[in-house]
């Protein structure tokens, strides 16, 4: 058998010739736009870009990770990045034993919480401010919510949710009642795509509202940070954007609200006031489109809110809409 494979940077032609058989592939050269510039999984000695170089091993899988940490700051110094207009930061989150999430009384009256975790570029608004819960057990499940995967304060969902592994790093807690010692963590895989340009960067992540690190803590692991010299299209929210009528519009008398979807919704939760506190008495459906009736006849010189809260395929898991407005002038004819 013989073979030939060109240059794997350029586009490229595979001829591969066994016996009578002839064969050729033609492979597009890939139009990705990103390329690495760092990328650590901490399996040997941390370099002098990390703030810390601590290290842990996971007891199950002994995965070797920056960390463990509580309520402080690890940060990646990075210099002399290429010429670039946009990153895209990769990083998984170890979420260790029993955080609390946003911190809602337990059956006993304690709160935990809130336990916060973020990333943010130095001097730039946080790329996620959110917080975990690992309480997944009763009875403390029945009241723990975290924020993630929405920004916190917003979001109020189940421990756990959208975590890519759970109970898989070996850690254990001791459960509240009789449930005895289980197992307490979580991995949160994220990806951040931003703008940037400039030729460093310091990325900091952080904790707050943390107990002792026995108690609740957390680590990094597989870190990269990707470069692109075009700026990449901003990511879709998760959140509805975009309304229409334009938010704060004035002298309008729409017969109809529009919005662009939240990245992952399969649902759109509709709600409607006269009133700037949207309760649940102002939902007016569920729907799969984004377009909806205005619901009432609007009266002259008043302002109307309404909100649009985006709903995954589960049903349940839902991303709090901001409060949008719009003023109908003198008259509505
Ligand atoms: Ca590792
Ligand atoms: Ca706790
Ligand atoms: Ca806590």
């Amino acid at each position: 058998m013989q073979g030939k494979v060109g240059d794997p940077a350029a586009a490229k032609t595979v001829i591969i010739v066994d016996g009578p058989c002839s064969l050729q592939a033609n492979f597009k050269k890939t139009n990705d736009p990103w390329t690495t510039v760092y990328s650590e999984d901490f399996a040997g000695q941390v370099g002098a870009e990390w703030s810390s170089g601590r290290t842990d091993l996971t007891p199950i899988g002994v995965r070797r990770y920056l960390g463990q940490f509580g309520n402080e700051t690890a940060t990646l110094s990075l210099l002399d990045l290429p010429t670039h207009s946009g990153l895209r930061i990769s990083l998984d989150v170890f979420v260790i034993r029993s955080w609390d999430g946003n911190g809602q009384p337990d059956p006993s009256g304690g709160i935990g919480g809130p336990d916060i975790w973020s990333a943010a570029l130095r001097s730039e608004p946080p790329l996620l401010q959110t917080t975990f819960d690992n309480e997944y057990l009763p009875p403390l499940c029945d009241n723990h919510r975290q924020s993630y995967p929405d920004e916190y304060p917003h979001g109020n969902h189940v421990a756990q949710t959208g975590a890519a592994e759970i109970n898989t790093l070996g850690y254990l807690y001791a459960r509240a009642g009789s449930v005895g010692n289980a197992p307490a963590d979580s991995v949160y895989r994220l990806q951040f795509t931003v703008a940037h340009s400039a030729r460093s960067l310091l990325l900091d992540c952080s904790a707050s509202g943390l107990e002792t690190l026995s108690n609740e803590s957390w680590g990094l692991d597989n870190v990269q940070i990707e470069a692109a010299a075009e700026a990449p299209p901003a990511p879709v929210p998760l959140i509805a954007h975009h309304p229409s009528p334009a938010n704060g519009a004035a002298e309008v008398v729409p017969s109809l609200l529009r919005w662009e979807a939240g990245r992952t919704a399969a649902y759109h939760d509709v709600y409607f006031s006269a009133s700037a506190t949207i309760t649940a008495r102002a939902h007016i459906g569920r729907q799969t489109e984004t377009v909806r009736a205005v619901p009432i006849a609007l009266a002259a010189g008043r302002t109307y809110y309404w909100r649009v809260d985006e709903v995954e395929g589960d049903g349940t898991t839902t991303h709090v809409g901001e409060i949008w407005s719009f003023s109908t002038g003198a008259s509505v004819q």
